[in-house]
């Protein structure tokens, strides 16, 4: 058991001008709520902060003004870029007690919830009324959708319903000066000045912080096939993904390599295939009709009958759809003890293949010694690229050689005008190559913005970038 440190005394005029608020020092907390999934700082915070409402956050906010205490908002704290460390005192303000829904509305289609709510609860609110939120990924049952919005984030399902941008009808945040803004109002057409929602969404926790979001809802899906294709060779993927889409509506296209699923079935997943490919693809499209099922055949058919793809295999049930999903959202957490380096980078779909190779050749050639996990949204321009830490290299000198690394991928990317985070946001592990991905000129207008928004610069310091 650990002792919870003593409140100093700025913390007891919190508790205070508070009443009632859930604080707590106690040294598991700060572990525990200090850091999200990176693992390279050590977690330092002043205390945790667990408000119930919003009146108790902007009241948080109003005493860091007045005391000079930095804030770093805390979600399900998933995040892959440490946008939610808090090494340097900070205090975590987790909005993790905030997890309700708060309104559904039929006619609007829109679902209003806290920020502090899981990702996967959104998902099943929305299926209680018969629609869905249609952003998904593997850490939806621990992200939250606070996170999601700081990080504007992506997930499988983009390249049919887009980004969390463009689901977010209207925010309430509280502002670094301790101002609740409601943006939006949930309308649909506002032409009334500078969209400050968006402005919020993807700025990880650096303007305001997120206590409400009114989430925008469709219909469900048709019904889908999963099918997982094996391919020869990476030359190969981009031209099977046109295949695919041009004949298919398609759900998701998502690409592994076969070291990706090495480890994915060390960790307990069920072999696809009895030989060994060295790439793969999960789909996912609508059927149902004869059409559409004709058109699923005539992808495959084309491709295997190209030499595009070398086998495949299509779900027959729910159970075997989500057997083959493992298979790739699996990896994340096949990998975690490899304490890996991550790269989430994007390219526009059409410089993808030219970008692939390039990169590939360069990981080989400069570091042949590094286990490489290729993986990702291929079907967004996105991919996650993975090193691993070999199991003797001190860890120190395996991130600098991965921030090597990362200044290569970071020149590459310039050149290919991709992005150096394309849904994990820069945090902390990025910001030293945002100028690769952003100008001097628009880190500058960046900075103006925050000043603006939070002129004592207390929301989430040293993230993004320097102010
Ligand atoms: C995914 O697509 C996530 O599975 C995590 O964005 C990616 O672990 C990663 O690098
Ligand atoms: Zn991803």
């Amino acid at each position: 058991m650990t002792d919870p440190r003593p409140l100093d005394a700025r913390l007891e005029r919190l508790q205070t001008q508070v009443p009632g608020l859930r604080l707590t020092t106690d040294p598991a907390d700060a572990e525990h709520y200090g850091r999200d999934w990176t693992r390279r700082w050590t977690p330092a915070p002043l205390a945790v902060a667990l408000p119930g409402s919003v009146d108790e956050v902007a009241a948080i906010m109003r005493w860091a003004v007045e005391e000079d205490v930095a804030i770093v908002p805390s979600g399900g704290r998933t995040g892959l870029s440490g946008g939610a460390v808090a090494a340097n005192g900070e205090l975590v303000l987790s909005l993790e007690r905030m997890n309700r829904v708060l309104d559904f509305d039929l006619v609007d289609r829109t679902l209003t919830v806290q920020a502090g709510i899981a990702l996967e609860a959104v998902h099943n609110a929305a299926r209680e009324h018969g629609l869905v939120y249609p952003v998904d990924f593997a850490a939806r049952g621990s992200c939250s959708i606070g996170g999601n919005i700081a990080t504007n984030a992506g997930g499988i399902r983009v390249i049919r319903y887009g980004n969390t941008r463009e689901w977010i009808a209207g925010l309430k945040v509280v502002t670094g000066n301790g101002d609740v803004l409601e943006l939006n109002r949930a309308l649909i057409k506002n032409s009334s000045g500078y969209d400050l929602r968006q402005l919020m969404i993807g700025s990880e926790g650096t303007l305001g912080i997120v206590v409400e979001a009114t989430l925008r809802l469709t219909d469900p899906p048709p019904p889908t096939n999963v099918m997982l294709l094996a391919l020869p060779s990476f030359e190969m993927l981009m031209q099977v993904f046109a295949a695919f889409r041009e004949r298919l509506t398609l759900e998701a296209f998502e690409f592994f390599t076969d070291r990706a699923l090495r480890h994915v079935l060390a960790h307990g997943a069920q072999k696809p295939f009895d030989e060994v490919h060295p790439f793969y693809v999960v789909t996912e499209f609508a059927v149902g009709d004869e059409a559409e099922d004709a058109a699923a055949m005539a992808a495959f058919e084309y491709c295997l009958e190209n030499g595009l793809v070398s086998d495949g295999v299509i779900s027959q049930s729910d159970a075997q759809a989500a057997q083959l999903w493992r298979l790739r959202e699996g990896i994340t957490e096949s990998l975690a003890k490899y304490k890996p380096y991550k790269n989430d980078v994007s390219v526009r779909i059409s410089a993808m293949p030219a970008f692939l190779a390039e990169t590939q050749a360069l990981l080989a050639r400069e570091y042949p010694q590094f286990e490489v996990v290729w993986f990702g949204h291929i079907g967004d321009g996105n991919l996650h690229i993975n090193v691993l830490k070999p199991d003797d290299a001190d860890y120190a000198v395996f991130v600098d050689q991965c921030e090597h690394v990362t200044q290569l991928l970071s020149d590459a990317l310039a050149r290919h005008g991709g992005s150096i985070s394309a849904e994990h946001g820069i945090g902390l592990v990025k910001k030293p190559y945002l100028l690769g991905t952003r100008s001097a000129a628009e880190i500058e207008a960046m900075r103006g913005i925050k000043r603006v928004l939070d002129p004592k610069g207390l929301l989430n310091p040293g993230k993004v970038f320097d102010a």
